[in-house]
């Protein structure tokens, strides 16, 4: 369940502090350390899976939940015009950290499909 070398394991862990803006019991959400928006945040499940590469049948519900819960999210961090979501998906998609996480931006007037 939890990778002791991965960063995300141990926010998720409380072992290194993050600035968290919900939790329940599949899943996190953090502000992002360094912003590309006004609000810039990381929803990433509590069970360390990789990437999108490796998501399997068994997290249907769990991959689920993360969608309908993003514009409730979205809502409560005030972005009531709109927000943006990213998913960086291994070393060439941009991905830096190994736990699968959605980037959810906004706050900002986000225009065209920039990052
Ligand atoms: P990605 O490129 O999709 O793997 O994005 C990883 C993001 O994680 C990047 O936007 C910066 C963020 N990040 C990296 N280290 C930390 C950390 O220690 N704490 C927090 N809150 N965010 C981090």
């Amino acid at each position: 369940m939890k990778d002791p070398h991965c960063l995300f394991c141990k926010i998720i862990a409380g072992e290194i502090p993050s600035a968290q803006v919900y939790s329940d019991e599949r899943v996190v959400v953090f502000k992002d350390i360094n912003p590309k928006a006004a609000v810039h945040l990381l929803m990433v499940p509590r069970e360390h899976i990789i990437s999108l590469n490796e998501l399997e049948t068994q997290h249907d519900n769990l991959i689920a939940q993360m969608m309908r819960t993003l514009p409730i999210i979205a809502k409560q961090q005030g972005l009531t015009t709109g927000f943006r979501t990213v998913i960086n998906t291994g070393a060439g998609g941009g991905q830096i950290i190994f736990h699968l996480h959605i980037h959810l931006l906004g706050g900002n007037n986000l225009d065209g499909a920039g990052f």
